[in-house]
């Protein structure tokens, strides 16, 4: 007996060590990077899961797992089957809007909005594998959620700058009661993001104003009935950098948040912001945040202390688990590509293997350009930081005159830098650095190589992206460097942010033009 309880205190030491000495007195924000905007977040007993918008880029809305907040694993997608997301022909930052992921009583529900088809719900019981087809809601409106109580289910969205709520059954998406206008937010521009809350016997209804640009904020009002009338939050926006407080704050934009408590009972926040680079321009879209937040009983929450949040964030404690090391590298070994893989639109899966050739990922071109609303041979990863090196080998066979492939990054269709490997008219091999802004497109630089095989190096510097060559695959040449604003959000547009594509595109329709890639390095450079 006096042994099992030394070696039981020996055990309890070492986790008690262990713990206490990886933990970390904080953790560095964006605690998921690169273009994953409005997120939502769910906790199923221990373990947290969160999804974030993904417009035109498929398979739709990534569902990361976690257990510590901090530490985050893609596990999927909630959108995997055509049947599930139609994206043919979808506009630049068409697609799927933001989603809610909710839990109750063994059942997984996430909520979104295909935004040239509606408001949506797909559930699960098994948040890694598949989700159930879509089941369509009559409310217009975007950012849907849900609240779950009693058995009952409540739909909370936002058409016409008005909060709506009104009972629903989340698995046939049928109405069970008209839609109660409960709050129009406290007057800034395009109230949205709605979720509500029950804490303390009060109704929280958290939303997002002011546009997800420089002025967003989060806002808060309470009822003692589901369906209002609701007060506002007198100290509101209870997040916001929109005011001097944060005019330096290296991440800016913050909103569009949703809450979860955690085991040890404390109170947390994530949400989006972005992060300027190049002056006053974002290039890897609207990123995901944490905030510890202060909810005492009856009171209002207050989120970490002034309202803002910072790079680097100072917490208490946070339950301590393993480092999960992101995906940073594919050596195509596998026989299916990574989570972190996307494609434009729905794909042409017969164009994508990576079992012909065992250990290269091949891309069979078709004549869909990167320019074109459709889906090109094209599978990219975002880009998650603002200082990172990318490298990519490749070989094209088969290629006719204007035939090409290569890396691109890639903001949307009307704008992207591409490095490629172009097949000349007279059959020469050019290596190319074209630029697309919008009506305009410009070849850069050409550089004539002997064969078809290449190794192309991007880099991203905070004000330029610099791209470069090798034709041994290992001593690098420079070919130039190209301003990043012009791909920023602010100049190009739209939601989403840079994606690193590989793509392979041809001049014929009957093409056998196809390009293998042997690997793809992502090395983040955090300055
Ligand atoms: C989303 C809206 C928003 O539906 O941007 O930042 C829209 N907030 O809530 C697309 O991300």
């Amino acid at each position: 007996m006096q042994v099992s309880i030394r070696k039981l205190f020996l055990v309890l030491l070492i986790i008690a060590t262990t713990c206490f000495a990886s933990n970390p007195a904080g953790y560095k924000n964006p605690i998921i990077s690169g273009c994953h905007p409005d997120p939502s977040i769910c906790k199923a007993g221990e373990d947290y899961y969160l999804v974030t918008s993904s417009f035109e880029y498929f398979p739709g809305v990534p569902l990361f797992h976690s257990k510590d907040l901090i530490h985050w694993e893609q596990i999927g997608h909630c959108l995997t089957r055509t049947s599930q997301l139609s994206l043919d022909k979808c506009g630049v930052s068409g697609g799927i809007y933001a989603p809610t992921i909710r839990y109750y009583k063994g059942i997984f529900y996430m909520i979104t909005t295909n935004i040239s088809k509606g408001n949506f719900i797909v559930h699960t019981k098994d948040p890694a594998g598949e989700w159930s087809d879509p089941v369509w809601l009559q409310q217009s409106g975007i950012d849907p959620s849900l609240f779950f109580e009693d058995d009952k289910c409540y739909l909370t969205v936002n058409p016409n700058n008005t909060i709506y709520v009104s009972e629903i059954n989340p698995l046939t998406g049928q109405q069970l009661t008209t839609n109660k206008a409960i709050w129009t937010g406290t007057g800034g521009r395009y109230p949205e993001a709605p979720h509500i809350y029950k804490k303390d016997g009060w109704y929280y209804l958290m939303i997002s104003e002011g546009g997800t640009e420089y002025g967003h904020k989060v806002t808060i009002a309470r009822s003692k009935n589901l369906d209002g009338p609701y007060d506002s939050n007198p100290a509101n926006p209870i997040l916001t950098h929109s005011n001097v407080n944060a005019q330096w704050n290296p991440i800016q934009g913050t909103g569009h948040a949703d809450l979860i408590q955690a085991d040890d009972s404390s109170w947390w926040m994530v949400c989006l912001g972005f992060r300027p680079q190049a002056g006053q321009h974002h290039l890897l879209g609207r990123e995901t945040f944490l905030a510890p937040v202060k909810w005492d009983t009856n009171a209002w929450p207050v989120v970490n202390g002034n309202g803002t949040i910072d790079v680097n964030m100072n917490v208490e404690t946070l339950p301590c688990q393993s480092i999960i090391p992101p995906a940073l590298s594919s050596d195509f070994n596998e026989n299916k590509l990574g989570f972190e893989w996307n494609y434009l639109r729905n794909p042409q899966e017969q164009n994508y293997t990576l079992t012909e050739r065992p250990g290269f990922l091949r891309l069979k071109a078709t004549t869909v350009k990167l320019d074109d609303i459709d889906s090109p041979t094209f599978v990219g990863r975002r880009q998650e930081q603002i200082n990172f090196t990318a490298t990519t080998s490749f070989e094209m066979f088969r290629s006719q005159n204007g035939d090409e492939s290569g890396i691109t990054v890639f903001m949307n269709n009307n704008s992207h830098y591409d490095l490629v490997l172009h097949k000349e008219p007279n059959g020469e091999n050019k290596i190319l650095l074209r630029y697309r802004l919008g009506e305009m497109t410009h070849i850069a630089k050409e550089i004539k190589i002997p064969k078809e095989k290449v190794a192309f190096q991007v880099k991203g510097e905070n004000n330029y992206y610099s791209f470069a060559y090798s034709l041994d695959g290992n001593s690098y040449k420079n070919i130039d460097k190209m301003d990043a604003r012009f791909l920023s959000s602010e100049t190009a547009g739209g939601f989403t942010g840079i994606y690193l594509g590989l793509f392979s595109t041809s001049e014929s329709k009957i093409s056998k033009t196809y390009a293998d890639f042997d690997y793809f390095t992502y090395m983040p450079d955090n300055k």
